[in-house]
């Protein structure tokens, strides 16, 4: 089920050395940052997307670190220039119940047309992130 959330940051846990691949597109007259770092400051996902009706977008992939300390990283995500988001997410498993693929999807308000009277119809910037399991 959707959750709207009132802030413009998430805590997604990714695990060690998985292959994750992402997606961004906007409608907005406001230029949107998105970036993606882990609890020890390391970035992985620092991009501007600027695009008023969806026809641009920015998309990339990485692969996360072994792991390291004993302990599964915490990632901070930040939609620079959003009030607030509805997120949801779904995950694809194989017969035993192993998750292969997780998906996590974002529509985000930035209240362009009045900070004051934000319109709230989630429409402005759509941001997807997609975590591979059974890599190779
Ligand atoms: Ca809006």
């Amino acid at each position: 089920m959707s959750r709207i959330i009132q802030c413009n940051t998430d805590v997604l846990r990714i695990k060690p050395s998985e292959a994750v691949s992402w997606y961004a597109t906007a409608q907005s007259e406001k230029s949107h940052t998105i970036k993606l770092e882990d609890e020890d400051g390391h970035v992985y996902i620092d991009t501007e997307i600027q695009s008023i009706d969806l026809s641009k977008s920015v998309t990339g992939s990485f692969i996360t670190p072994p792991k390291s300390n004993g302990k599964v990283q915490k990632y901070t995500l930040t939609f620079g220039n959003c009030i607030s988001y509805i997120t949801d997410s779904a995950n694809l498993d194989d017969d035993e119940a192993t998750t292969l693929v997780s998906t996590f999807q974002y529509a985000c308000e930035d209240s362009a047309t009045d900070p004051n009277d934000p319109n709230y119809d989630y429409n402005d910037l759509f941001f997807a992130i997609t975590f591979y399991t059974r890599k190779g």
